[in-house]
């Protein structure tokens, strides 16, 4: 983490509390912030760094089964992974030969959403088609 000044995550005054200064007892602590000079304080308002984390993200699996025809999940993955015709066949034919694929990576609420949409595409169409999520 960096920040202007230790002991703060707020904005800062520039102040030379690393300084000199620091040390000066008969100084006020405007006097220091202002480099000891006269007149009111001019100190530079310094922004701490925004924290900022990326999020974790989930890949959406899913899974080969018997019955689910290939032309419905090659549907779900133009539809809910907005894949081209291609690039859906080319998933679908993975699935179905390797037991499992990656239908995308997302945030853990856009992930989680599409499992949900999946399956519930899934279960209106009598489909046992499986989708699940996985940190990536
Ligand atoms: N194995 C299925 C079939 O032969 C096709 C299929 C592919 C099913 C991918 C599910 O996630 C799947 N009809």
């Amino acid at each position: 983490m960096e920040r202007a000044f230790p002991g703060s995550g707020e904005p800062n005054i520039m102040g030379s509390t690393n300084g000199s200064y620091r040390d000066r007892p008969e100084m006020s602590d405007v006097e220091k912030r202002n480099g000891g000079g006269e007149g009111p304080a001019t100190g530079v308002i310094v922004k701490a760094k925004p924290k900022t984390k990326k999020p974790s993200m989930y890949k959406v699996l899913m899974l080969n089964d018997d019955y689910t025809p290939m032309d419905f999940v090659v549907h779900i993955l133009e539809r809910f992974f907005s894949k081209n015709r291609e690039e859906a066949m080319r998933i679908m034919l993975h699935v179905h030969r390797r037991g499992v694929g990656v239908c995308g990576v997302y945030t853990y609420e856009v992930a989680e959403t599409k499992v949900t949409q999946v399956m519930d595409f899934a279960r209106q169409h009598q489909h046992p088609l499986q989708c699940t999520l996985e940190k990536d």
